[in-house]
């Protein structure tokens, strides 16, 4: 265990074997990963200017500063065979997941190309294995379980990975999952993004206890881990163990990725309650850099490659807001398809 303090808070950190992410995803797999990482940051960026020019409604919360976390754990544990669910802040793993940024950037233009054909916007997006975003908060822990329940239920191989704040973590829902998943041995990885913030609240004034993972796993009888949540190769094998671990154990494991958001909790949120120098501190470890300088330390990268697939994936988002813009409106007369009403 690494002893490290992050914002007042003593972390015992996982000592991840960082290797294995080279060992494991080679060159050009590290450089997919830097892509897939750059393609995130870009369509957020981008989509939020979509929607400051009104090309967007609805509700938008972006994950930038947070790229590693998901990035991770899609590669490590592989998206086949495993169920993914996360909040509302979800376009990042719907495009791990294997989401085009055509059909995301379209959904969130309420086209009826978009993901969830104009339905669902910005907090609803899925895939094949990705059972949501969800815009409750914790509403979809008890789907995570049951979803974990079904794979331990019907014998099959696999996981189910579920992503939630800190703030969602004072939730009932929470709660009532983790001890069910204890009791039952469900195979489910519970992965708190421990992002600093609730809406405007900071952590230490919504938990009466942290480190989170450290503090309540015991308490569910269940494993903890904290992994440093900015930095990928750290988080790739912690995940891979933890993966490893409940696939063979079959116990529920609570982890804690610690990091912070570089925007406010949602595009209307101006970040008051954050200090300028707070934000640059949080800057000055942006997942993204890190993993650019671990790349380029590897040498696996030179500064002219970044910059060549930098705009690569910049070209790809602009693409997706042209096809957005250019894709129909839902046929109004469609309105009360796909509908569930019991
Ligand atoms: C049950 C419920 N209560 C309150 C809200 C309003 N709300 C939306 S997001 C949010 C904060 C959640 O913060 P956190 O879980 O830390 O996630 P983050 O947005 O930081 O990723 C709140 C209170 C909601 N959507 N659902």
């Amino acid at each position: 265990m690494a002893k490290k303090t992050v914002h007042h808070v003593k972390y015992n950190f996982f000592e991840s074997k960082a290797e294995e992410a080279k060992k494991e995803l080679g060159k050009e797999g590290l450089i997919h990963v830097l892509k897939e990482m750059l393609l995130i940051r870009h369509f957020e960026m981008r989509a939020e200017s979509a929607y400051q020019q009104g090309k967007v409604g609805g509700f938008f919360h972006a994950y930038m500063g947070q790229e590693a976390i998901q990035t991770a754990a899609v590669h490590a544990m592989g998206r086949e065979n495993n169920w993914w669910i996360t909040t509302y802040r979800c376009h990042a793993l719907a495009f791990l997941n294997g989401a085009t940024p055509n059909e995301m950037m379209a959904e969130l233009y309420g086209k009826a190309t978009g993901n969830a054909m104009g339905r669902g916007g910005s907090m609803h997006f899925y895939e094949d294995r990705l059972l949501g975003g969800f815009g409750i908060v914790g509403g979809h822990l008890p789907i995570a379980t049951g979803a974990a329940f079904s794979l331990k239920y019907q014998e099959q191989d696999g996981v189910a990975v579920c992503f939630l704040g800190d703030g969602a973590f004072v939730q009932g829902a929470v709660h009532e999952s983790l001890n069910l998943a204890s009791l039952w041995d469900l195979p489910c990885i519970y992965v708190v993004e421990n992002n600093q913030w609730g809406m405007g609240t900071a952590v230490n004034r919504a938990l009466c206890v942290q480190p989170i993972a450290d503090h309540f796993a015991p308490a569910y009888g269940m494993k903890a881990y904290t992994l440093d949540g900015m930095d990928f190769a750290s988080c790739y094998g912690g995940f891979k163990h933890i993966y490893e671990e409940v696939r063979k154990t079959s116990r529920p494991v609570l982890v804690e990725a610690v990091t912070e958001r570089f925007r406010g909790h949602s595009i209307s949120d101006p970040g008051l309650y954050r200090s300028k120098q707070e934000l640059e501190a949080a800057k000055g470890r942006d997942p993204i850099q890190l993993f650019k300088e671990y790349l380029k330390k590897e040498k696996l990268l030179i500064d002219e490659a970044f910059e060549e697939i930098d705009k690569e994936q910049k070209d790809t988002v602009v693409e997706s807001m042209k096809f957005a813009e250019e894709s129909p409106n839902p046929e109004p007369t469609t309105l009360e398809e796909d509908v569930f009403a019991p």
